[in-house]
């Protein structure tokens, strides 16, 4: 978003007017201050008076986006002459952030670009920093779809990534009065730079109308859906550039616009109002994001969003294989191969086989054979209420024809479960696409399951877990289906890029081979025993703490925080699950303790947490209320000082999360074991030097296996005793037992958190306090609290600290998504590398 900020120095006095070529432009300094000088003062009409480094950064981003436009066509040629196989990675969120950093780094340009902008009197952190984030994903999912298209690209593998150009991305999140206030976040208002438009690939989208049989000329029977109401389909394409070797793939996300410009007939009637809203219902499908992070809503737009994308998507890869190929579909599933980004898309599954059949004339039994070969499904949660399911009455109002395939598909599929198990009845309710009820619903988990070839869960605990309990029948009836793909995050922009004075220590130590292979990370071992590169380490982590200090004192010019201090960090989204309160209670213990003048040995902590809550889910808007209430009180006392500081992060983002990786040491990973599926924000703060405080749950567990006991600290019941104790479970007792935790309860309980508002908390309280609490958050106070009297410990010595800190970064080379990437490919996708040669 532009802002006003004046600049030190911007020369722009002699414009070069020799500035003509067309083809791709140079690579040196001078060549980036010729095309940036080019595009801000040609292009865009700005000149040195312009305050708004917005326009600065869009000159550049153009100059950058040159650099990326041959690679890019070369790539579409090299796929195409190589005849590749291909992979589809369709997710309804891509959290790309910003983009110019990243296409810089990517093209091996951030330096000679920095010196560049320096010459013109330009900060180019500025720049960066005017680009608003593309916030197209609500948390780990959507950033481990944009980090997977990063790691495809840099892997050199045909893969494009499907999603939907929401007009609205994730809503921008303040703080009033200590509660979450949701505001609409406009991300394209000024524009786009980094897509293009393609008109010539829209496809229409069917909604409505019903079906009936036809006879076409040759005699064959061919199901019609008719008297539909059509979406256009219009993909803006992204280039996504590997790194430093010339492939740029394609992220296309498909935008929804009216058929006419409106209704003649309405307008002719002169209903021009009637007209033009018709137009607007169908530009909502891609209007706004859904901010749900876990429960679906069930609400028919999101219904319709999910089809929309599957039905784009299918229908250009389709034409892409009729142009090429005809009708003949022997080849197609050899060629291609579809991976749908959690349940979200699934519908794909049915519209295949609606392609397949209904357009193109294939037979059930082949349609099926190639859907069955093409797809697989990546499971992102244990969580029941996030599993969706759509009302069978609504699918039919909306999707007719739909419907009728997924009908045909369960009974198939139901003749297999009564063949395997005879007789089991039983089996034949529980594992029914078709949930019977009043009304009935579709389980969108089961069709994604039925309809593809491999199922994966993201971290080995999950996937075991998947295997055991969610999907067992499925299991017991097709194992060799399912299997495991550790999540990762790409290292190109999760260190190299948002800690450039780590990766800068790195690269001087071990070389730069780490970007792209991220495991030679363990040539550091060695050097956690050197203490002059302790001294160096430490150094930098100091430096990103004080830049995060920094960067917060722009937004809350009061803020105190202390650079000494342990800077203790859980961000992510709010979910009870996640038990952000586990975190507050442990901060209301040492906020008791500094009153009881138990501070002997203390150690200065400042606890960030940050998240934004779905605007619906009420307990977790209440925690965000809770921290800050807390923070209120703890950051105003002068008892406290700054041995204990509480501070909420607003507006939580990929661009923030860039900013507070480098400066972490501490990552609270302290979900409910068996509830987190794998966690991603835990291998950011690893790879960055953080050390983790977490539960054996998700990726924690390979995390902890990776960089040693010694160096994680570990504390909580594990998923087996989670589920033995949940049956009696009394947090009353536990309380009674326990007086540190008496007193954090008496301190919550007696309204010292909320003095002028009586009984806010009281739901909040009573949940934690409930037999039932499926979170068990009581159940592992102590624990927890046990943990991070050892993690003081800990930080008391620097220089164990600082060791534990390198080995953490040395281990984290499993984290990168391009192992996990590997994996898909090797064992899923089955995709040859394709090289761009250039130029
Ligand atoms: C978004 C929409 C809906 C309807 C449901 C869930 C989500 C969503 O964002 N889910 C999500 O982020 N899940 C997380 O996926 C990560 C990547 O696999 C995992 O690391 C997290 O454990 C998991 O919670």
């Amino acid at each position: 978003m532009p802002y006003t900020m004046p600049y030190k120095r911007f020369i722009l006095s002699k414009p070069n007017a020799a500035i003509t070529e067309i083809t791709v432009p140079g690579m040196k300094k001078k060549d980036f201050i010729a095309d940036f000088k080019q595009y801000y003062i040609h292009l865009l009409g700005r000149d040195e008076d312009c305050r708004s480094p917005f326009y600065a950064g869009e000159a550049l981003s153009q100059a950058i986006r040159d650099r990326l436009m041959e690679r890019w066509k070369a790539t579409h040629k090299t796929y195409k002459e190589t005849h590749s196989r291909r992979a589809f990675y369709i997710s309804m969120e891509f959290l790309m952030g910003r983009t110019l950093s990243n296409a810089m780094l990517n093209l091996g340009v951030k330096d000679v670009v920095t010196h560049a902008m320096y010459d013109l009197g330009v900060e180019i952190e500025e720049l960066i920093e005017s680009e608003p984030d593309a916030g197209l994903g609500n948390g780990g999912l959507g950033r481990l779809a944009a980090c997977f298209i990063d790691s495809c690209a840099t892997l050199q593998l045909p893969v494009i990534g499907y999603g939907l150009r929401y007009e609205y991305g994730m809503f921008v999140q303040s703080i009033v009065n200590g509660e979450q206030v949701e505001k609409p976040d406009h991300w394209l208002r000024h524009g786009n730079i980094w897509e293009i438009e393609r008109l010539e690939y829209t496809w229409p989208v069917k909604f409505g109308g019903h079906t009936e049989v036809q006879v076409d000329e040759q005699g064959n029977h061919r199901m019609c859906w008719i008297s539909t109401n059509d979406v256009l389909a219009v993909p803006y394409d992204t280039p996504i550039p590997g790194f430093q070797n010339n492939t740029v793939n394609t992220l296309r996300l498909w935008k929804a616009v009216a058929t006419e410009e409106f209704n003649l007939d309405e307008f002719n009637a002169g209903d021009y109002a009637e007209a033009v809203a018709a137009k607007n219902t169908a530009e909502h499908i891609t209007m706004v994001l859904y901010p749900n992070d876990a429960n679906e809503n069930g609400k028919e737009l999101r219904l319709r969003q999910q089809y929309f994308l599957a039905s784009a998507s299918l229908q250009d890869v389709i034409s892409h294989w009729v142009k090429m190929h005809g009708e003949n579909f022997s080849e197609f599933a050899d060629k291609n191969c579809f991976q749908l980004n959690d349940t979200h898309p699934s519908i794909a599954i049915a519209e295949l086989m609606r392609i397949l059949m209904d357009i193109h004339g294939l037979g059930w039994t082949e349609a099926w054979s190639i859907t069955k070969r093409t797809m697989a499904y990546t499971n992102h949660t244990l969580l029941p209420e996030a599993l969706e399911k759509w009302p069978v009455p609504l699918m039919q109002r909306l999707l007719p024809r739909l419907m009728e395939i997924i009908f045909e598909i369960n009974a198939r599929f139901l003749s297999e479960v009564a063949a395997h198990w005879p007789g089991d009845n039983a089996r034949l309710r529980s594992m029914s696409i078709i949930e019977e009820g009043n009304p009935q619903q579709v389980r969108m988990a089961y069709l994604a399951i039925v309809g593809s070839f491999s199922v994966n869960g993201v971290a080995q605990l999950h996937s075991k877990l998947l295997q055991q309990g969610l999907f067992r029948d499925f299991y017991e009836l097709w194992p060799q289906q399912f299997n495991n793909k550790t999540n990762g995050v790409t290292p190109r922009r999760w260190l190299a890029g948002c800690n450039p004075e780590l990766a800068k220590l790195i690269t001087e130590t071990i070389g730069e081979g780490w970007i792209t292979h991220l495991s030679e990370l363990h040539k550091l071992t060695p050097y956690a025993d050197d203490p002059i590169f302790r001294a160096r380490w430490r150094n930098i982590k100091q430096q990103a703490k004080q830049h995060l200090i920094d960067y917060k004192k722009q937004q809350y010019p009061h803020l105190n925080l202390n650079v000494d201090a342990l800077f203790d960090v859980q961000v992510k989204r709010i979910h009870e699950y996640k038990r952000q309160i586990l975190n507050v209670l442990h901060v209301i213990h040492l906020y008791d303790r500094i009153k009881r003048g138990d501070t002997s040995n203390w150690v200065a902590r400042c606890v960030l947490i940050g998240g934004k809550a779905a605007p619906g889910y009420a307990m977790a808007k209440k925690t965000i209320k809770l921290i800050n209430n807390v923070a209120k009180v703890i950051n105003s006392d002068e008892a406290v000082g700054d041995k204990l500081t509480l501070f909420f992060l607003t507006d939580y983002r990929v661009s923030a999360m860039e900013k507070i990786c480098p400066g972490a040491d501490l990552s609270e990973q302290i979900s409910t074991a068996g509830k987190e599926a794998s966690g991603t924000g835990n291998m950011k703060l690893m790879m960055n030097g953080a050390l983790t405080i977490g539960t054996l749950d998700g990726a924690n567990i390979e995390i902890r296996e990776e960089v040693g006991d010694e160096n994680f600290f570990l504390f909580g019941l594990t998923e087996a005793e989670i589920e033995a104790r949940r049956r009696h479970y009394h947090p009353i007792s536990i309380i009674d037992q326990d007086d540190d935790l008496q007193r954090v309860m008496n301190l919550l309980e007696s309204g010292h958190f909320n003095q002028f508002e009586p009984g806010i908390f009281d739901d909040l309280i009573a949940s934690i306090k409930s037999p039932h609490d499926p979170w068990m958050t009581i159940a592992d106070f102590r624990s927890f609290i046990d943990a991070q009297k050892r993690v003081e410990d800990a930080y008391q010595d620097k220089e164990r600290w600082t060791k534990m800190s390198i080995l953490n970064c040395a281990n984290s080379g499993k984290f990168s998504t391009d192992r996990t990437i590997t994996e898909y490919n090797n064992e899923i996708w089955k995709l040859e590398p394709r090289p761009v040669k250039y130029p």
